[in-house]
């Protein structure tokens, strides 16, 4: 095998490692709370994931920096909540998650993800 080849061959492998960091490498931004938890919408959610402990209220602070009709709804399904969020303010949203498990959040178009994982 010549250097040529040797090269050729890593950087390959080079290639297929970052096709793969950036696929999937990128972890989702993630917090932990217990009762509160700050959320920015801009672009989506920041942070998308929500730990939290079962059998606690949480309230999710969703302020909305974002100016597109996308992010003015939030939609919580498992919590039969759907809200409006006014522009470059905070609102406030309250849930009792008394269930261990997964919940998602989205924009009122379902494009836009994060979610809740309730732990006991
Ligand atoms: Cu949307």
């Amino acid at each position: 095998m010549t250097i040529d080849k040797v090269l050729v061959g890593l950087g390959g492998i080079g290639a297929i490692l970052f096709v793969a960091w950036f696929f999937f490498g990128k972890k989702a931004q993630e917090v932990a709370v217990e009762q509160q938890a700050q959320i920015v919408v801009d672009g989506g959610y920041s942070p998308e994931v929500i730990r939290v402990k079962r059998g606690q209220a949480i309230t999710l602070n969703f302020l909305r920096k974002d100016p597109g009709d996308c992010l003015e709804e939030v939609v919580l399904p498992d919590f039969g909540i759907r809200k409006h969020l006014a522009l470059n303010q905070t609102t406030p949203i309250e849930i009792h998650p008394d269930k261990v498990g997964e919940y998602t959040f989205s924009c009122g178009m379902n494009m836009f993800h994060g979610k809740i994982l309730v732990s006991e």
